[in-house]
C-alpha cells in the first residue's frame, strides 16, 4: 500500500508539467476581463487565483477534484463500522487527487492519532486564557503559537532548495491537522466544561471518533457521525471563500502552515463567514421563542418578514457564488432524514420548514443573488439536538474542518512555486481615469 507521502511524490511532477506549459505557451492569453463590479465588488466573479483541489459551480455546487458530494459519499471510505465519509479520506483526495483505500485511510487515521498530542506550552497557552475569550480567538492564537514547531520554518532557516518546501509543508499540515482535535478539544472544556476530565487520544480512533471522545461524546455514535460528515464536506470550497484565500495569501510569503492557517481562522471567525451557523441557531431560536409550537408556514413567513425589514440578513442563507441550494446542506438534511431522533427534533423540523417558506420570501424581497440555503442554514441544529448547544463554539468546529482544504493547497502552492501574491489596487481617481478612457 502507497502512503500519502508516496502518492503525492507520484503526482506531483505532472502537476509541476502542466503548470509549466501553462505558463509556457499560455501566459498572454487572456481567459476574462475586468470589470469595474469586480473592483468595487469584492472581487467577486473574478479568476484570479489558482486552487487545486476543489471547484465551486454556481448552479450544482462543490466538487472536490472532480468527485460531487453524492458521489464522495460513495467511493470515499468511512470509519470501521460507521457510513459517513471522514476527514482522513476527504483529506487524502484533496491533496492527491485520488481516492484511498480503506487501509491507506485507516494508515492516515493512525498517523494522526499518533501525532495528536499538545505540546505543554500549548496546554499552558490554552489553559491560562480567559473562559470569556471567543473559542475561534483561542483557537486562532494555539495555532499560530504551535509554529515553534515548524518543520518548515527549521528548514528555510537551514537553507532548503526549493523544490524540497513541499515536503517540509506537508509535515506541518499532517501534524497541524492531527493537533486541531485535542485543541478544539481543550478549548471546548475550558470554556464549557471546566473540570471535566480530557481523554488521552486512543490510537485505533479515528481523528474526528477521538474529537468526539475528547468533546466528552464519544459514546454519541449518531454525534460522532453527523461530525465526521461535516467535518469532511466543510474541508474545502474552492479558493476564493475568505479562509481559504487568507491562508493562501499568508502562504504565499512563505509563512509556515501554523501562521498561514490561524490567519484563515480569523477569516473564519467573520459573521459573514463561518460565524454564520451559530447565527443560524440564535436566529432560529429566537423563531422557536417567537412563535412556539405553532409552526406554520404563515408564522414563519411573517417571522422571516421581520428579520428583513429590521434591516438584518437572513443567515444560512444567501451565498457569493452559489445560486441554487447548497448540496452541502442537502446532504446534512438526507442525514436528519435517515434518524428518525433528528426528523422528529423540533429545531431540524423549523430548519425544514423555514427551508420551504424562505425562498418564496427572500426572491419577494427581491436583494440577494441567492435566495437558497447555504450549508449554514442546518449545521448547528443539528449539534443542538444533540446536546452540544454552546452555539459560540461551532465555528471553532468549522474551523478543524476547514483545515483540510487550507493545508492542502498549502502543499500544492509549494511544490507548484507559486509566488508571492501581489495584485495591483488603484484609487478611485485612477479608477475614475480608466473608466474614461476605455
Ligand atoms: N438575507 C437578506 N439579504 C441578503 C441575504 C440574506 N440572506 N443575502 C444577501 N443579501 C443582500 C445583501 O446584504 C446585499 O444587500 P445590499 O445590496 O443592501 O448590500 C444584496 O442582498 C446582494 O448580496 P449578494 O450579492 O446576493 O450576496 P454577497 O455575495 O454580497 O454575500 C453572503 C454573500 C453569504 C455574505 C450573504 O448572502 C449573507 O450575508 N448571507 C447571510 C449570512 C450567511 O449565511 N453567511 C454564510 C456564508 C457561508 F456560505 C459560509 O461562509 N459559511
Amino acid at each position: 500500500t502507497k502512503s500519502l507521502r508516496e502518492t503525492l511524490q507520484e503526482v506531483i511532477p505532472a502537476k509541476q508539467e502542466q503548470l509549466k506549459k501553462l505558463k509556457s505557451e499560455h501566459s498572454q492569453t487572456v481567459v476574462g476581463d475586468v470589470k469595474v463590479e469586480n473592483i468595487i465588488g469584492g472581487m467577486r466573479g473574478l479568476k484570479a487565483m489558482l486552487w487545486e483541489a476543489s471547484v465551486l459551480d454556481a448552479n450544482e455546487g462543490i466538487r472536490f477534484h472532480g468527485l460531487s458530494i453524492p458521489d464522495c459519499q460513495k467511493v470515499l471510505p468511512a470509519a470501521p463500522g460507521g457510513k459517513e465519509i471522514i476527514p482522513e479520506s476527504m483529506l487524502w483526495l484533496l491533496l492527491t487527487g485520488q481516492v484511498p483505500t480503506a487501509e491507506q485511510t485507516r494508515q492516515l487515521s493512525a498517523e494522526l492519532a499518533e501525532k495528536g498530542e499538545l505540546p505543554k506550552y500549548i496546554e499552558d497557552l490554552l489553559d491560562s486564557l480567559p473562559q470569556t475569550l471567543h473559542p475561534m480567538t483561542q483557537l486562532g492564537m494555539a495555532v499560530a503559537a504551535l509554529n515553534r514547531e515548524s518543520a518548515f520554518q527549521a528548514a528555510y532557516e537551514r537553507g532548503i532548495k526549493k523544490g524540497e518546501y513541499w515536503t517540509h509543508t506537508l509535515e506541518d499540515c499532517i501534524n497541524l491537522m492531527a493537533r486541531l482535535p485535542a485543541l478544539a478539544a481543550r478549548i471546548y472544556r475550558n470554556v464549557y466544561k471546566p473540570g471535566q476530565e480530557l481523554p488521552a487520544i486512543n490510537k485505533d480512533l479515528d481523528l474526528i471518533g477521538n474529537y468526539s471522545n475528547m468533546l466528552g461524546y464519544g459514546k454519541n455514535e449518531s454525534l460522532t457521525e453527523y461530525l465526521r460528515l461535516y467535518i469532511a464536506l466543510h474541508g474545502d470550497h474552492e479558493g476564493g471563500n475568505a479562509s481559504a484565500h487568507t491562508a493562501h495569501l499568508v502562504g504565499s510569503t512563505l509563512s509556515d502552515p501554523y501562521l498561514s492557517y490561524s490567519a484563515a481562522l480569523f477569516a473564519l471567525a467573520g459573521p459573514l463567514h463561518g460565524l454564520a451557523n451559530q447565527e443560524v441557531l440564535r436566529w432560529q431560536l429566537a423563531m422557536q421563542k417567537e412563535i412556539g409550537t405553532n409552526i406554520t408556514h404563515d408564522n414563519i413567513r411573517d417571522y422571516l418578514w421581520k428579520t428583513l425589514k429590521s434591516g438584518q440578513v437572513v443567515p444560512g442563507y444567501g451565498h457569493g457564488v452559489l445560486r441554487n441550494p447548497d448540496p452541502r446542506f442537502i446532504a446534512l438534511q438526507e442525514f436528519c432524514q435517515a434518524r428518525p431522533e433528528l426528523k422528529e427534533s423540533p429545531i431540524v423540523e423549523l430548519v425544514n420548514k423555514t427551508f420551504e417558506v424562505a425562498p418564496d420570501v427572500l426572491k419577494e424581497h427581491g436583494k440577494t443573488k441567492n435566495p437558497y440555503p447555504n450549508v449554514d442554514a442546518t449545521s448547528g441544529c443539528v449539534l443542538y439536538h444533540y446536546g452540544l448547544t454552546e452555539f459560540k463554539y461551532y465555528t471553532v468546529i468549522f474551523g478543524v474542518s476547514r483545515a483540510l482544504g487550507c493545508l492542502t493547497q498549502l502543499v500544492w502552492a509549494r511544490a507548484l512555486g507559486l509566488p508571492l501574491e501581489r495584485p495591483k489596487s488603484v484609487s478611485m481617481d485612477v479608477l475614475q481615469k480608466l473608466v474614461d478612457n476605455s
